[in-house]
């Protein structure tokens, strides 16, 4: 496509680019179903797409086995200052890591074609929004970002105009020679690979990985951590947060944004099909939120997002229907395991285990085979338009209205499932010190215990102390009209081993729980961690869970307790300083209830 741009740094940019990676050609992306359907006839005609005969206009990939999910050890917050990256992120110089990677982008472009890529993150010309342009080598990007972002040549007129955007470079990092024949899905070696970010001057520098959130840059790149340096220097909040519309029986609309770690069910639950008579559920997002207090004094959210890049395994029409249907047609499957009959599938897709199967490596595989067939990490990209339940108002720049928050994790033990902060404080207190057993979201150990405060530890674009004070601050601005606090938790398991709560759509029970407190409809009682539901308030009508399971769902184990706190302080001070005050104070007042 020939595009004129007339937008300086914009123009300067792409050339400076060009002449340091070398590209063969520069295509202008336009975001058209045209540019869309003819890159993936490409890459179905190469060999790195295979279509999917039984879904239409659906492809699957498969990645290197070296590229499978975002890589937290090789992602950079580069501040001039250490200190202001803090203890969370990896930390190097603005100037070490732009020599290193200058060195590395070198030529990284020869035998390919360097796509620009125009997006929106938020509805096009919504005062929320954001600009961003992506440049990439990878078509496979450029088909993903089609979806998960607006892609729109609408967006060149914008920068003709004068407005602003973030620029991401984003290389897979693997330079084609003369002659040489391309791998089916390249990229670079783990050492090589870079996710950087330089959140004082809002830009983004990727090299290496072809993978989700590492080569994505609107996600979570530059939607969380640009974003959220940003919002903490302009006042509003971007958080790794699903966004969900709830409406009781009289009609009643309750906005949640629920804060969970990567693979701990929160396309799940943004999804759900309510099991309590007369509730509806309706989806606004599954993964980021961007709120800013609106002229009533309340904090409304939007989805910056267009599309869900949700975790395959364990999706199935039991576990969550909604998504099974959002994914039916125009569908991009990663890492998931074909059919004999050209469909995808992966483990806890159907009961009943296929025969035989093409499992994530390109290998043959029956149910005999040792490994899974599917990547734990194996995803889907799907545009949120084609949810059956995207709420009517997904895309209202003015946002909604928030009237509750949720953190929690996956803990097999300790925590209850549910309970309510105190106040706004302990609220901030529970997310600081969220933890959660890793799952298979990020290269590393699946099943350790980590604090990962606000779901934000891998997507804070500056030092968490700062931004656990940034929340307190957003509190004292919100007073009255902030939302309420919640902690949950669907993982807790019996003696053996067992689930003890059915979860998914089970779970409304304890959302409509949350909701009529809200309307002071029920009350709470007072323990050692936060406010938990009196008995018989959790509406458990026509469901089967034996009362003693109830009853260990909502114990609270002050022994378990008081021997996390040493870990709670342990993890406090890594901020040093710069934790504020009034977060110890809630580590006191928590010791003094534990007696
Ligand atoms: C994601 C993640 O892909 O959090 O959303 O890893
Ligand atoms: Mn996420």
């Amino acid at each position: 496509m020939e595009v004129t741009v007339k937008n300086e740094k914009l123009n300067s940019w792409i050339k400076e680019i060009a002449e340091l990676c070398q590209p063969d050609s520069i295509y202008w992306c336009d975001g058209s179903k045209e540019e869309y359907d003819r890159l993936m006839a490409m890459m179905a005609a190469a060999g790195g797409a295979t279509v999917l005969t039984k879904r239409l206009n659906s492809f699957l990939f498969r990645t290197d086995p070296s590229d499978v999910a975002r890589v937290e050890d090789r992602t950079f917050i580069s501040t001039s200052s250490k200190d202001d990256a803090g203890p969370t992120n990896n930390w190097l110089s603005p100037a070490d890591l732009k020599k290193t990677m200058s060195g590395l982008y070198k030529g990284c472009m020869k035998g390919r074609t360097m796509y620009v890529i125009p997006f929106s993150m938020g509805p096009i010309g919504s005062p929320i929004s954001k600009l961003g342009v992506e440049v990439s080598d990878s078509p496979y990007v450029v088909c993903n970002m089609h979806m998960m972002t607006r892609v729109s040549s609408r967006i060149y007129d914008m920068l003709s105009a004068g407005e602003e955007f973030i620029p991401c470079l984003h290389s897979i990092g693997a330079p084609l020679e003369k002659g040489q024949k391309d791998a089916l899905w390249p990229c670079a070696p783990i050492d090589k690979k870079y996710i950087s970010h330089f959140p004082e001057e809002n830009l983004i520098w990727s090299y290496g990985s072809g993978y989700g959130g590492n080569a994505l840059l609107g996600k979570k790149c530059l939607a969380l951590r640009i974003a959220s340096a940003m919002a903490r220097r302009e006042g509003w909040m971007a958080e790794h947060m699903l966004i969900l519309r709830l409406t009781n029986p009289a009609g009643r609309q309750y906005h949640v944004a629920a804060a969970f770690p990567s693979a701990c069910g929160k396309t799940n639950l943004a999804m759900m099909t309510p099991t309590i008579p007369g509730w509806k559920c309706e989806c606004i997002g599954d993964d980021i939120a961007w709120m800013k207090i609106g002229a009533d004094g309340r904090l409304h959210a939007i989805n910056p997002e267009n599309g869900f890049f949700g975790v395959a395994p364990g999706t199935s029409y039991g576990t969550n229907p909604v998504a099974m249907d959002t994914v039916r047609e125009n569908v991009i499957f990663t890492n998931c395991a074909l059919t004999d009959d050209g469909d995808v599938w992966w483990e806890g897709m159907t009961d009943e285990v296929p025969a035989h199967l093409i499992d994530w490596k390109g290998r043959d595989w029956t149910p005999e085979s040792r490994e899974e067939a599917a990547h734990p990490n194996a995803r889907f990209t799907a545009r949120a338009a084609q949810c059956p339940v995207i709420c009517k108002d997904w895309e209202n720049p003015a946002g909604v209205p928030i009237d509750i928050f949720i953190f929690g994790g996956r803990r097999s033990g300790v925590v209850p499932l549910v309970s309510e902060a105190y106040n706004w404080d302990h609220g901030v207190f529970l997310g600081s010190t969220a933890a959660s057993e890793t799952t298979s979201a990020n290269i590393g150990a699946v099943g350790n215990l980590r604090r990962d405060p606000f779901a934000m530890k891998p997507f804070c674009g500056y030092h968490m102390g700062d931004y656990f004070r940034h929340w307190l601050d957003m509190g004292d601005r919100l007073g009255g009209k902030a939302p309420r606090i919640f902690y949950v938790n669907w993982f807790r398991k019996s003696q053996d081993g067992m689930f003890l709560w059915p979860g998914f759509s089970d779970n409304s029970r304890v959302l409509k729980w949350m909701c009529e407190r809200i309307d002071g409809k029920v009350g709470a009682r007072e323990t050692e961690i936060g406010l938990l539901p009196n008995d018989g308030d959790l509406d458990l009508s026509g469901l089967d869970v034996p009362e003693a399971s109830m009853k260990e769902l909502m114990r609270i184990d002050t022994a378990a307790w008081r021997d996390e706190l040493p870990d709670i302080e342990r993890h406090f001070a890594e901020f040093g300083n710069r934790i504020p005050e009034r977060l110890l104070q809630q580590l006191q007042e928590l010791k003094k209830r534990l007696g």
